[in-house]
């Protein structure tokens, strides 16, 4: 048995709620292949933890770090601020605010610290990681040809089906449960 490989990519998040958003980075990753951690840590709540998790973090091996937070979200700021690693920032929906809260946080980062924000909620998530594989694609040959495969399949998937309700030949519902949110992301049925 072959020791696991090292993570290149941290995703950390404020809160466990954020998790159901958060997983779908994950799941992006694991699907490219690509080593990652994921860990809690908040700004306000355990903000010594998050210092000496941005501060480690690129000794440790992590070449990018995934941030997501709702609300206030400030992590994705702070982490950026102890680290030279990339930051990607995804904002979470929030009740209150409907995630909009989130964005503006993340996204308004004033110039000298930059963190890469991306849309609200697992779009977001999804394209984080992917962004997250282009960064490493330029270094790692092998996440660059998963990277690509991925894209193709995606194309494919959109070319197979092009007749409105009808996917892979079963018709499905709007609104319907299985109804693909976009062709070829992960936990599709693309
Ligand atoms: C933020 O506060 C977290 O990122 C989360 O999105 C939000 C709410 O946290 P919980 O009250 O659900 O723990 O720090």
């Amino acid at each position: 048995m072959s020791a696991p490989e090292p993570p290149l990519v941290g995703i950390i998040m404020g809160s466990q709620s954020d998790w159901e958003t958060m997983r779908h980075a994950a799941d992006t990753l694991a699907r490219l292949g690509v080593a990652y951690e994921a860990r809690v840590v908040s700004a306000h709540r355990t903000p010594d933890e998050m210092f000496a998790y941005a501060a480690s973090a690129e000794e440790r091996g992590l070449r990018v770090i995934i941030a997501g937070a709702g609300g206030a979200a400030h992590l994705p700021g702070m982490t950026a601020s102890k680290t030279l690693l990339p930051v990607l920032g995804v904002p979470v929906h929030s009740a209150a605010l409907q995630g909009v809260d989130s964005l503006l946080s993340i996204v308004q980062m004033p110039a000298g610290v930059p963190v890469a924000t991306f849309a609200i909620g697992r779009a977001g998530a999804v394209n984080a990681a992917l962004c997250a594989a282009a960064i490493l694609a330029t270094s790692f040959a092998p996440v660059a040809a998963t990277l690509r495969a991925y894209r193709h399949e995606q194309t494919d998937t959109v070319r197979r089906n092009p007749v409105p309700g009808i996917v892979d030949g079963r018709p499905l519902s709007a609104g319907h449960a299985d109804a693909p949110q976009s062709p070829g992301a992960p936990g599709t049925t693309a």
